[in-house]
């Protein structure tokens, strides 16, 4: 079985991720329109920007997210049955503020399982595992620096124990559907018959709350959006002028996108040094840096059953605008 109480770094040791944002850039401003990767918000400065955005009073995710796994952690672990020993694992593990709701739940029952969090942070990851010996020093947990399937990879190598599969937050909604629709069918092929995959997902709900969630009034969502400015200057020598620029975000109720962007609010250029390049951005010429998909729930189940997915149960917040949804293989 797998090692506890260490974590195994699966992420090969050059993978730059100073590269990956220097191609981003020069991709990504070269073209019409213009755009540059939400996954590049994750830097320290931006995980602490997050970690803001998620006690707005506009950023309701969290907080549905957190009454559905308070109210219902019982109810759920139940779904998925806990009697043999089995693995939790939490794709893109982050703090682990929600799933800490299940693993003291599971400890209170003296439940046999072991924790997997998994992400590319080792960072992260470190801190986290610190912080769970601490509240409970007799916990199994395993942390794995590695990529999504990766990692699920690793595990199917290396254990035969049951999986819960986690992935919450509506971290899917960052993918766009075609995209999302290949992550389900991903997942579904590492899972075997008895395991189960909790995904949480952001539901269609009035357009206006959904677009105050991307715009706070305290600014933390613009600030948090124009840190990739912020980092471009730090981590390729640019010279974007902050002020020059300002968040926007738009809520589209057809598709469900949520979409962010960084609007020029002059003509101007942009040097990047380690791209030894110039950009033009034309007035109010926009980037798109984020989309944040919200579905409905026969949205989510068609996808998930394209790809061999069955919902087993559905849980979700007393206004029905989050649900965290329990698939079976
Ligand atoms: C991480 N992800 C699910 C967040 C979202 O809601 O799309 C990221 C975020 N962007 C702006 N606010 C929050």
């Amino acid at each position: 079985n797998t090692q506890t109480n260490t974590i195994i770094n699966l992420l090969p040791p050059d993978l730059s991720k100073d590269e990956g944002l220097a191609k981003d850039v020069a991709n990504g401003l070269s073209q019409y329109p213009k755009k540059l990767s939400s996954k590049f918000f994750y830097d320290a400065r931006g995980s602490q920007l997050f970690q803001q955005i998620m006690e707005l009073p506009e950023y309701y995710l969290t907080e549905l997210e957190h009454e559905i796994l308070e109210r219902q952690r019982k109810e759920i672990l139940f779904a998925f049955g806990t009697q043999s020993p089995f693995q939790l694992i939490d794709l893109g593990a982050g703090d682990a503020l929600k799933t800490k709701l299940l693993i003291k739940e599971l400890v209170q029952s003296e439940t046999d399982f072991t924790f997997v969090p998994l992400d590319i942070s080792k960072d992260q990851l470190q801190e986290l595992l610190q912080e769970l010996s601490q509240t409970y020093p007799d916990l199994k947990v395993t942390g794995l620096a590695a990529e999504y399937f990766q990692g699920l990879k690793w595990l199917n190598e290396h254990s035969t124990d049951r999986k819960l599969v986690l992935f919450l937050g509506s971290n899917i909604g960052n993918f766009v559907p075609s995209s999302a629709q290949q992550f389900l069918c991903q997942v579904r092929e590492s899972l075997s018959p008895q395991d189960r995959f909790l995904l949480g997902v952001d539901l269609k709900k009035e357009p206006e709350k959904i677009r105050q969630a991307y715009d706070d009034a305290a600014g933390v969502t613009s600030a948090f959006n124009l840190n990739l400015l912020h980092r471009i200057n730090q981590e390729l020598q640019a010279d974007f002028d902050l002020d020059k620029f300002q968040h926007f975000a738009e809520y589209d109720p057809i598709e469900g996108t949520m979409r962010s962007f960084i609007i020029s609010k002059e003509d101007q250029e942009v040097q990047v040094q380690a791209l030894n390049k110039t950009f033009h951005f034309d007035a109010w010429e926009a980037i798109h840096t984020e989309n944040s998909y919200k579905y409905t729930l026969k949205q989510l189940k068609e996808m998930a059953l394209h790809c061999g997915l069955r919902i087993e149960d559905v849980f979700t917040d007393a206004s029905h605008g989050f649900a965290d949804v329990l698939l079976k293989p």
